[in-house]
């Protein structure tokens, strides 16, 4: 039997789950060579910690590494139902949170590695957190899809440490009541954006009006393994900082105010270094569970059921 010490938090809805003890040696390294052995040689840990009948699909997981860079208070390694995350900006909030929870940090500045380098956190005196992320650009502007079932639709591609198509002109409502048309929207979309030659892109991003009039913009975000993002996506916060700076349309240090389909908010920012966009994301996590988890060899499904997407 192998038992995994785990820690679980929410950050506006979406779930982390940070393996603290108990995970598979994968020696040493960068944070990008240890995602590689992970991801090779360690599927299966990642489906046990994150599918059913552990997880779910929304469910993402972190694995709390000793990073490279010695200036670093940690390193951590993202995953998901169906593969490995680059960055995730939830995740890191929840992990930032999960380190304070632990005790092992204090308000004030802390440095951690990803796979996709490093970045810089605050845990902030109320808990809350922001992270600088890695710098983000847009790679195409509007691009034009035929899209199965939906006809043309125009967007982005953006990088925000993860690969995103960002939309911003369609006919559907952002609600709780239409998650089923906007998940089979954007899964028809990712479907065309990887057809039409940009492979990488494996998150979708639509914008609309927000509910709550103090922010700017309300989105919903299909992940890869086809699960939305209940939080307001801190990669895709960052892409949509990204175009808009190219755009002109927000200036250096103005807040964005970016609110997901729950109706949890990131504050998104971002500052310029050698002609590249930092954006800076703020959000809250709330450590909800401290378990351990039990991998027993005897269970026909320990290593999890896998999460079937077909594309
Ligand atoms: O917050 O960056 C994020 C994220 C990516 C996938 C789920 N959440």
């Amino acid at each position: 039997m192998n038992l995994i010490k785990v820690i679980d938090s929410h950050t506006g809805g979406e779930p982390t789950r940070v393996v603290i003890d108990g995970g598979p040696d994968i020696g040493s390294g960068s944070a990008a060579d240890l995602r590689e052995r992970f991801k090779n040689d360690h599927d299966s840990f990642r489906s046990a910690v994150v599918n059913e009948p552990r997880g779910s699909d929304i469910l993402v997981g972190g694995l709390l590494v000793e990073p490279k860079d010695q200036t670093c208070e940690a390193g951590v390694i993202f995953f998901n139902n169906v593969g490995m995350l680059n960055m995730c900006g939830h995740g890191l909030i929840g992990f930032v949170a999960t380190l304070s929870h632990l005790g092992r940090i204090q308000p004030g500045k802390h440095s951690i590695e990803t796979s996709v380098g490093l970045v810089s956190t605050q845990l902030h005196d109320d808990g809350q957190v922001s992270f600088e992320n890695v710098p983000s650009y847009r790679k195409a502007k509007s691009i034009k899809l035929e899209v199965e079932g939906y006809g043309e639709v125009t967007g982005d591609v953006a990088w925000g440490g993860n690969w995103f198509f960002l939309i911003k002109d369609h006919n559907l409502e952002i609600d709780f009541e239409n998650v089923d048309e906007l998940t089979q929207f954007t899964w028809n979309v990712r479907k065309a954006v990887n057809a039409n030659g940009y492979q990488e892109v494996d998150h979708i991003e639509m914008f609309a009006a927000p509910e709550n009039p103090e922010n700017n913009s309300r989105n919903f975000v299909l992940c890869p393994g086809k699960a939305y993002d209940r939080s307001p996506c801190g990669t895709g916060t960052s892409a949509k900082v990204a175009c808009m700076a190219e755009d002109g349309l927000l200036q250096r240090g103005e807040v964005w105010r970016q609110e997901s389909i729950t109706g949890s908010v990131f504050e998104g920012s971002y500052r310029v270094e050698d002609g590249k966009v930092i954006p800076s994301i703020k959000g809250s996590a709330f450590v909800n569970g401290e378990s351990t988890l039990i991998l027993n060899p005897a269970d026909p499904l320990c290593w999890g059921i896998d999460s079937q997407v077909n594309m």
